[in-house]
Parts: C-alpha cells; sequence; structure tokens
C-alpha cells in the first residue's frame, strides 16, 4: 500500500491509521479482533460513532486525576521503549509499509502541540474548530530525516508538563466541554486527553513490534 494514495479507499485509511493515528478508536477495536483473532482488520470501524465510545468509556466517571498523570508519563514511556537501539535501528523499517522509530517519535512529537493547541481552544473557546492534520503529509514534508531525536522528546516533555498544569486546574464539567473536529465532528476535552494520552502506548506497541522484527 502506498502511503500516497490512503485516501482512495476507507480501506487503506483503515489500514494506514494502525500504524499511525489520529483515530485511536481504531486501535481500541483492533485490540478487540487481536485478542480473539489475532487479526487486525477493524474494517466496520467508520460505522462506529466515535463521540459515543469515548464518552462510554471515560464519560463522566473519568478519574481524571489518573488520567493526568498518565498522560504526563507518556514521554518517559516512549523513552524506555527505544532504549538499547542502535541509530541505524531506530532508523531501519523492517516493516514494509510501515513506519520507522525515527518516524513514529517524529510523529507523536508532531502532534503533542496541535493536541495541546485544542485543548487550550476547547478550554478557552466555545465550540471552536479544531482543524485536523494528515500524519502522512506531516511524515513526508517536514525533515524527519533530519530532526533530533533529543529535541522530540524534549519537546513531548515540555508540552504535556505545560498543558498538564492547566488541565489539573479544571473542574470535571470542565472536561465535557467541546470542540468541532474538522473531520470527526463534536469532541470533548475528555475525549481529546484521551486520544492523546493512548497515543503513545499505540505507537511504543508498534516499536515493539519493531524490535521483535529486527531480534533488538
Ligand atoms: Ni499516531
Amino acid at each position: 500500500m502506498g502511503r500516497d494514495d490512503h485516501r482512495k479507499t476507507d480501506q487503506q485509511v483503515v489500514l494506514l491509521s494502525l500504524e499511525c493515528c489520529e483515530m485511536p478508536a481504531v486501535e481500541y477495536q483492533r485490540s478487540t479482533y487481536d485478542n480473539r483473532t489475532g487479526s487486525p482488520e477493524p474494517l466496520n470501524v467508520f460505522s462506529l460513532d466515535f463521540n459515543h465510545i469515548f464518552h462510554t468509556l471515560i464519560g463522566s466517571n473519568m478519574d481524571v486525576a489518573k488520567r493526568i498523570e498518565e498522560y504526563l508519563a507518556g514521554p518517559d514511556e516512549l523513552r524506555q521503549s527505544i532504549a538499547g537501539m542502535s541509530a541505524a535501528e531506530i532508523d531501519a523499517a523492517p516493516i514494509p509499509g510501515k513506519w520507522s522509530t525515527r518516524q513514529i517519535i517524529c510523529h507523536i512529537a508532531d502532534f503533542e502541540p496541535v493536541y495541546a493547541d485544542r485543548m487550550k481552544r476547547v478550554i478557552a473557546e466555545e465550540k471552536p474548530p479544531l482543524l485536523g492534520g494528515d500524519p502522512d503529509l506531516f511524515a513526508a514534508k517536514l525533515a524527519y530525516d533530519q530532526r533530533d531525536l533529543e529535541e522530540e522528546f524534549q519537546l513531548m516533555t515540555a508540552v504535556r508538563q505545560h498543558t498538564a498544569r492547566i488541565l489539573k486546574t479544571l473542574s470535571p464539567e470542565q472536561f465535557q466541554r467541546t470542540g468541532i473536529h474538522s473531520r470527526d465532528g463534536e469532541l470533548s476535552l475528555a475525549t481529546l486527553l484521551d486520544r492523546i494520552t493512548n497515543h503513545i502506548p499505540h505507537h511504543i506497541r508498534l516499536i515493539r513490534e519493531k524490535r521483535e522484527a529486527m531480534n533488538v
């Protein structure tokens, strides 16, 4: 599957989003499929109501403080996931059609400020528009092969500490505030926090898959 033609069919979009998510509901589906059949083919995912799923999962009972701690822990968990890898192993893409570990790290760093901006707008503005981003275009155009991975980690850590300090001041009701995503429709602050918190663990699983493929 070429990365540049992933918009041709729904199936291609789903397969792509398994590697790189702005769509973490796919990951929930995939986990279900993996546990049951070992086959990651969540082809019905587009019929799901994302907002409903997330409200059901975390809804009004969300343990906000715990979620924020998980959000803060993400960058260190990502660092640990690449411990012991050589530069060549980080640059390698051992699984056909999937990214290198370097691309994953740059991808995560790219979307940290995007999500921080979305969360701030939802807190501060009334149902603000939230602009979707295309991870493949970012990966193709934003010099992933030239970037300093230590800077990427510093950015992730700084953005999460900065944003978490704001989130900790909010009431549970404020996590139900919403914005209007250009592709996914109305999303609550709780959903945005859930998505970005799950983003790093999702990609750590894919890094692990690459390490296993390389036996490192
Ligand atoms: Ni992703």
